[in-house]
């Protein structure tokens, strides 16, 4: 398929072509970039709604009634599991695909995990492309399921509108969640698994902490076992991006500003790599003082010295 064909199908949300799309530019193949110079400007924006937490506190479990609630409002939905784990399999979690599947026959979801490669401490770029191909093809809420509690998930908080982080009354979490910062960037707390007991207690403990801060977030205590308070977490998120549309408005520069950063990294390390007067510095720097032969090549750049290739 040519890559323009590739993109007009795209936009007319073909499964078909978003699929093939995305792994395109998850695998950096020929012409990605054509691809995603094609795709802008975007259809206006979808709800992008981060989920983070810890690994089996609920967070699939929880998309999937999710998606149930919002296909119930006639609402066009994508799904992007961020594994970081699996920098080779392009993409694992294949018991979250499974369980997700009751979805699969219906064209508006779409479900995809990739993996996180090739990217330090963060949500890597193509991770912002591939978002920006849903977009493409018309997704009105884009659900974004990271794993774990570490420099990925405090990440989400650049593609994501609204980020939920999922608990459980009896986990222990907090401590690393508190360390890592996720705490701050956390918009909507779901304590999952309230069957269990003690969900009244971990939301106390959660408000309580931002008693002081003058923040309010909200905190929701739940049970996707027994059915109990989606609807109302699905109205919480709607009241959200109702009532906090400055907020949002903001996220979504500081979204753009990243993505920006991100592409100015990664297209500075491929000239870098290019580059021969680069290159040459970078052989030769030996066992001397690598600050210095950083400042050469910055200086190189601001000079001029990297070459302008297309590619
Ligand atoms: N008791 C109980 N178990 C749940 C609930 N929600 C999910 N689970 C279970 O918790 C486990 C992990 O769920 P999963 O959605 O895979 O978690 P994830 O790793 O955060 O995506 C599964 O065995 C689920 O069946 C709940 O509300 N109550
Ligand atoms: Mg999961």
């Amino acid at each position: 398929m040519k890559t323009l064909e590739l993109a007009a199908r795209l936009r007319r949300n073909d499964p078909v072509a978003l699929a093939k799309a995305i792994s395109l530019v998850e695998n950096r193949r020929k012409d990605y970039k054509k691809l995603l110079e094609s795709i802008y400007p975007l259809p206006s924006g979808p709800l992008k709604i981060g989920i983070t937490g810890s690994p089996g506190s609920g967070k699939s479990s929880l998309i999937e009634k999710m998606i149930a609630g919002f296909r119930s409002r006639g609402l066009s939905i994508a799904v992007l599991a961020v594994d970081p784990s699996s920098p080779l399999s392009g993409g694992a979690l294949l018991g979250d695909r499974l369980r997700m599947i009751q979805h699969s026959n219906d064209p508006n979801v779409f479900i995809r995990s990739i993996a996180n490669r090739g990217h330090l401490g963060g949500l890597s770029l193509s991770t912002h492309e591939i978002i920006d191909l849903l977009q493409a093809a018309g997704k009105e809420i884009i659900i974004i399921e990271t794993v774990g509690v570490g420099q990925s998930e405090v990440d989400i908080v650049n593609v994501a509108d609204i980020v939920l982080m999922v608990l459980n009354p009896d986990s222990g979490d907090e401590i690393q969640i508190f360390k890592a910062g996720i705490i701050e960037i956390a918009d909507i707390f779901v304590i999952n698994k309230a069957d269990l007991g003690g969900g009244d207690i971990k939301a106390g403990e959660i408000r309580n902490y931002f008693a002081m801060s003058g923040r309010d977030p909200l905190v929701f205590s739940i049970s996707v076992k027994e059915d109990q308070g989606i609807p109302e977490l699905l109205e919480g998120i709607f009241r959200f991006q109702r009532e906090e549309v400055g907020h949002i408005r903001e996220k979504s520069a500081s979204i753009m500003k990243n993505y920006i950063e991100k592409i100015i990294v990664e297209r500075f390390q491929e000239e870098m790599r290019l580059d021969p007067a680069i290159t040459s510095v970078l052989d030769g720097i030996g066992r001397s003082n690598p600050y210095l032969a950083a400042d050469q090549i910055v200086q190189l750049i601001k000079s001029g010295g990297i070459h302008d290739k297309k590619n």
